[in-house]
């Protein structure tokens, strides 16, 4: 609907907001929410990149969805209600979107949120504005507040500002100030002397505000609503007198209580820029002290200091109520505004189970955190690859030589030739064009009690026959008469006559280095066993790691043997195999990718097809399809 145009804001305004700001769009609208607004202010939001799609927001305490276009045009078109945009748009694009906004006749205010605009995309920003009849607020400004309406972006600060400033519904008095903080002071001392703000604007600190205090002045005259008039002005511009013109030619005839920030400048010996761009004073005229003489010589109620605006504020309220130009309304309760979850728990007002536990890293601090060591320590330290395992496996730091080890052993298990099951997999899914991820997975997959991850099963299979006292000949027997093959022992090339080279490097490592090593010892005593019967039925690679490692678990005193055996049991070991391994298939998928192998398809010479004959197979279809009798 059509708005006069001394009321841009109203509680049926509905906006677009331009620029992904999650957080603010919440503030808008728990602040509508607050104030009894039956539909959101915000109607959409626009951000060029990511494509269309929908965002959620809470809505009271149910949530609701608000769309997120790519352009103004198609933000504007669906949302023909929208006639206020909040650009969140950065220095560099606030210009080229504010332009492009302009060319929609829809919308009548936009807000410019960012700080250092060049001042020359300002000033054509204005410009072009004017033109239009569209009011701008800002640049350099946290926006404006409508109490009981609008509120633009994150200005009123939290939520329990808001409530306390009782922003939730309307007062009589209307401000304009340069800065948005000033203004969360504004609706504190109005809702304190007062009964509350009706509108209030930050035009922003630059030198070139879209709108200035008269802009904004003139509109609150107008409005029929507003009985009380505040300026807070500040040193630098001249901006001030051009309502001091208003005020003396009779255009402003409303009570105005006005103060200008900045009177401690003339304490200091050299020329202040306080935080604001235009916040300097160029000429006397300019300054904090003439603004507020030449005010208080104009009519305007000025006090002596800042402090005094309360003062100030509060006797001519009291005259309007006394004179019955304002009646107070009584005050009702907001709505309650359900707290996030993260402000609640930050202010310890909530806890909750959580749904995870970890106990192994942790990268929320300065540094990341290996179960407690940090990463720069990792390095200084140079603890190795072992050592960074040892942490997030195990929780600990392990002496040098059990790093070593780890070390060994994946440095031994990293890779076995392209025709291991593994590997040929890994090359396979590579050469059908999958992906690093897909061509390692498919890799590790074939990992299990054949194919190197027989070293858990190992492991407790040899610790279970040791510590039962079974000798090596009893254990393998026992093994046959469970009809089990013994997990570690058999290789398909290596054997007594072809040793494995890693599997006697693990052996001589352990054999120089660890305190003790029963279980090696008994591994290698149950292959004498079995290599008796067969050459190839030697101790394997996974076989000598896992009893290795399970010597390091039970006898290396890094571990307490409830540790020992539950790690035993975690498949703590076949991990080694799957970890060490990877290195190897992701170099096979490299590999393969560097040569641009092809597609490959099995030769079917090569496959002994052995099928039921095709008639034995349809008569036995036409039994099955018969209808029963
Ligand atoms: N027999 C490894 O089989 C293999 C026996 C056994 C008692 C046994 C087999 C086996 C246990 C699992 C294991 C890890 C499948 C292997 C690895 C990593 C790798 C791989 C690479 C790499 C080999 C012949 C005769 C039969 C069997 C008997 C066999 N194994 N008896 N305990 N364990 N081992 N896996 O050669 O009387 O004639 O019927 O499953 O430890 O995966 O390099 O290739 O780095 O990538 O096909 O090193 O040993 O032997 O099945 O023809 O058996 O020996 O019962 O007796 P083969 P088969 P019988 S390391």
């Amino acid at each position: 609907h059509q708005r006069p145009a001394f009321k841009p804001f109203d509680a049926d305004t509905r906006s677009l907001v331009y620029g992904l700001q999650p957080r603010a769009i919440q503030g808008m609208l728990d602040f509508d929410y607050a104030c009894g607004r039956k539909t959101p202010s915000v109607a959409a939001m626009i951000y060029p990149f990511g494509g269309h799609h929908v965002q959620k927001f809470y809505w009271g305490t149910r949530e609701t969805l608000l769309p997120v276009y790519t352009s103004i045009g198609e933000a504007v078109k669906n949302h023909p209600d929208a006639d206020v945009l909040v650009n969140f748009a950065s220095s560099r694009s606030v210009y080229q979107s504010t332009l492009e906004v302009l060319q929609f006749p829809q919308i009548k205010a936009v807000a410019l949120i960012a700080e250092g605009v060049p001042e020359r995309h300002a000033r054509e920003i204005l410009h072009a504005a004017i033109a239009k009849g569209v009011i701008i607020i800002g640049p350099a400004t946290v926006g404006g507040i409508k109490p009981g309406c609008f509120r633009i972006g994150n200005t009123g600060g939290m939520m329990d500002n808001i409530l306390a400033s009782k922003l939730y519904r309307a007062g009589s008095v209307a401000y304009v100030s340069k800065s948005g903080g000033m203004s969360n002071e504004l609706n504190n001392i109005l809702s304190l002397t007062t009964n509350g703000t009706y509108e209030g604007i930050a035009i922003g600190g630059d030198r070139y505000p879209g709108t200035s205090f008269i802009d904004h002045l003139l509109r609150y005259e107008a409005d029929p609503d507003v009985k009380l008039l505040v300026l807070l002005g500040e040193v630098g511009g001249v901006e001030e007198y051009r309502v001091i013109e208003a005020v003396k030619s009779g255009q402003i005839k409303k009570p105005i209580v006005a103060w200008a920030i900045g009177t401690c400048a003339s304490m200091f010996a050299t020329e202040v820029q306080f935080g604001h761009a235009g916040s300097m004073a160029n000429s006397d005229l300019e300054t904090a002290a003439a603004k507020n003489r030449s005010m208080r010589a104009a009519g305007f109620i000025v006090p002596d200091t800042f402090e005094d605006l309360p003062v100030a504020l509060t006797k001519v309220y009291e005259q309007l109520v006394a004179n019955g130009e304002i009646s107070p309304k009584p005050e009702r309760d907001p709505p309650s505004i359900p707290i996030d979850y993260k402000w609640a728990q930050e202010l310890g007002m909530v806890r909750k189970p959580a749904a995870f536990i970890s106990t192994i890293s942790d990268e929320r601090g300065q540094e990341l955190l290996y179960a407690g060591m940090r990463i720069s320590d990792v390095f200084k330290e140079d603890i190795g690859i072992g050592g960074v395992l040892a942490l997030l496996w195990f929780k600990r730091r392990l002496p040098a030589h059990l790093c070593k080890f780890i070390e060994m052993c994946l440095c031994l298990v990293a890779d076995h030739g392209p025709a291991v099951s593994g590997a040929m997999n890994t090359v396979i899914t590579t050469r059908a064009g999958k992906d690093l991820v897909s061509s390692l997975v498919s890799g590790l997959l074939t990992i299990g009690s054949r194919f190197g991850g027989a070293l858990s099963d190992c492991a407790t299979a040899m610790t279970g026959a040791y510590d039962q006292g079974l000798s090596p000949r009893e254990f393998v027997d026992s093994m046959r008469r469970a009809n089990k093959l013994i997990p570690g022992i058999g290789h398909k090339i290596k054997s007594k006559t072809n040793p494995d080279a890693r599997v006697e490097l693990v052996k001589e490592f352990v054999i120089k280095t660890f305190p003790e090593h029963k279980l090696l010892d008994y591994a290698l005593a149950v292959e004498e066993v079995t290599s008796a019967k067969k050459d190839t039925l030697i101790l394997n690679v996974d076989g000598c790691i896992a009893v290795c490692f399970a010597d390091l678990l039970r006898d290396s005193g890094s571990f307490t043997p409830q540790e020992a055996q539950e790690y035993l049991e975690m498949e703590t070991l076949n991990g080694l195999f799957v970890l060490g391994r990877s290195i190897g298939f992701i170099g096979h998928h490299l590999d393969q990718r560097r040569l641009k192998a092809g597609l490959y398809r099995h030769p079917a010479d090569d496959i002994f097809l052995d099928l039921p004959p095709q008639s034995a197979n349809l008569s036995q279809n036409r039994v099955i399809l018969q209808p029963r009798t």
